[in-house]
């Protein structure tokens, strides 16, 4: 017996496509915030129940794993609005999240830096602010459930909203604060002329792996699902392409909430801003083809469509393939096969990076003044 917190998990069919796979990605979420799964409940729904999601007979069963497995949470993974999140906690008696609110609660526990901790808080008040009913909120149950009054005529969940709504403020104009100071630092390695080149992709593709191998940052990369939250820039010399600063950043996940999205506007801005995208690919996982749309998909929420991208085909020592570069019909390089771990193929990553430098500063590069690019904000 471990001491972690016991999940049941429930995923139901209700004509939803790739729900298995969701549900194998929902445990692996589980055990990335420390939790142990105890049960899974599935089932076929033909549309979900208004009330509790699941529907009464569902309802029991989710109970009884509850029970029998000790359980202190129960995680769903859909969507479930305020009404049927509070139904649901009545009903099995222990806390209901969702998979927006465990990936909140992932990014909570991982937020390390200033900027990192203030990007999750304002996520997660914009996540609950709209999940603030009447009768029930999250503050309520914090409280005991006492309804205290405020000032004349104004209602807890008044209070409530308009306590969240200063905060929401507050953050949001020491994050804006962030990414001006940023902003001034990218501007200057702009003109320094130096290739920003920034990794993204799917969460567990290898991109920090990749990141220390490029860099010897030592930044921590783990079989755990958004290990990394915080941007990381190192300054790389390659010979021919002069300066490039190379990002690690969080990585992307299927249905990633948009309250995170928008909130971590500062850590993602980096890439939005980048010359490159390197969109590294677990290339041995079976649904690498749906992970890449993910990250697309995701790319162009923030405005990071327009920026060009060359793939890393990551892995290929468990894929079995060899290190390669593909390109497309025009010549240019579409993919890199390489493995970040073993360091198969990474010569070739560095020799395409150096490609596309050179193919967008036709003049010598030796020429641009180190002193011209700012090391702030490196570590
Ligand atoms: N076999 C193999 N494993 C790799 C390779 N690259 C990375 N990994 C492993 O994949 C896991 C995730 O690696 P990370 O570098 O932390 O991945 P990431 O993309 O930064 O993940 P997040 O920060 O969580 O989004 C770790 O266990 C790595 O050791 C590779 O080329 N081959
Ligand atoms: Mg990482």
């Amino acid at each position: 017996m471990t001491d972690q917190p016991r999940v049941v998990l429930v995923s139901l069919d209700v004509g939803t496509p790739d729900h298995e796979e969701s549900l194998a990605e929902l445990g692996l979420l589980a055990q990335s915030a420390g939790l142990m799964v105890a049960q899974v409940v599935t089932g076929r729904r033909g549309r979900p129940d208004a009330a509790t999601f699941a529907g009464s007979g569902k309802v029991e069963e989710i109970a009884r794993a509850v029970r029998e497995s000790g359980a202190s949470q129960v995680i769903f993974d859909h969507d479930l609005s305020p009404i049927q999140e509070r139904n649901l906690e009545r009903a099995l008696q222990c806390r209901v999240l969702d998979r927006t609110a465990l990936i909140l609660e992932i990014f909570a526990q991982r937020a390390q830096s200033g900027a990192g901790k203030l990007q999750v808080e304002l996520a997660q008040l914009r996540h609950y602010a709209t999940r603030l009913v009447r009768g029930w909120t999250h503050l309520e149950r914090q409280r005991g459930g006492i309804g205290v009054r405020g000032g004349p005529g104004e209602t807890q969940l008044e209070i409530d909203r308009r306590l969240i709504a200063g905060k929401i403020k507050t953050i949001e104009g020491r994050l804006a604060k962030l990414e001006k100071s940023r902003a001034i630092q990218r501007r200057a390695r702009h003109r320094g002329g130096v290739l920003s080149v920034s990794l993204v992709g799917y969460t567990n593709a290898g991109k920090s792996t990749l990141f220390n191998r490029l860099t010897h940052a030592g930044v921590y990369a783990a079989d755990q699902l958004f290990a990394t939250l915080d941007t990381t820039s190192r300054k790389l010399w390659l010979p021919g392409a002069g300066q490039v600063v190379l990002s690690d950043t969080v990585g992307f996940i299927t249905r990633l909430p948009h309250s995170l999205v928008a909130a971590f506007h500062a850590t993602l801005e980096e890439t939005v801003h980048a010359d490159l995208l390197l969109h590294v690919v677990d290339s041995a996982n079976p649904n690498r083809q749906q992970q890449i749309e993910a990250v697309n998909g995701v790319l162009a929420e923030i405005g990071a469509e327009p920026v060009p991208q060359i793939l890393v085909m990551n892995k290929i020592d468990l894929s079995g393939a060899a290190p390669h570069v593909a390109r497309d019909e025009c010549g240019n390089i579409h993919a890199v096969y390489l493995s970040a771990r073993t360091g198969e193929g990474i010569d070739l990553l560095k020799q395409a990076l150096i490609e596309v430098a050179q193919a967008r500063r036709p003049y010598p590069v030796e020429q641009a003044t180190a002193a011209e690019i700012t090391a702030d904000g490196m570590e």
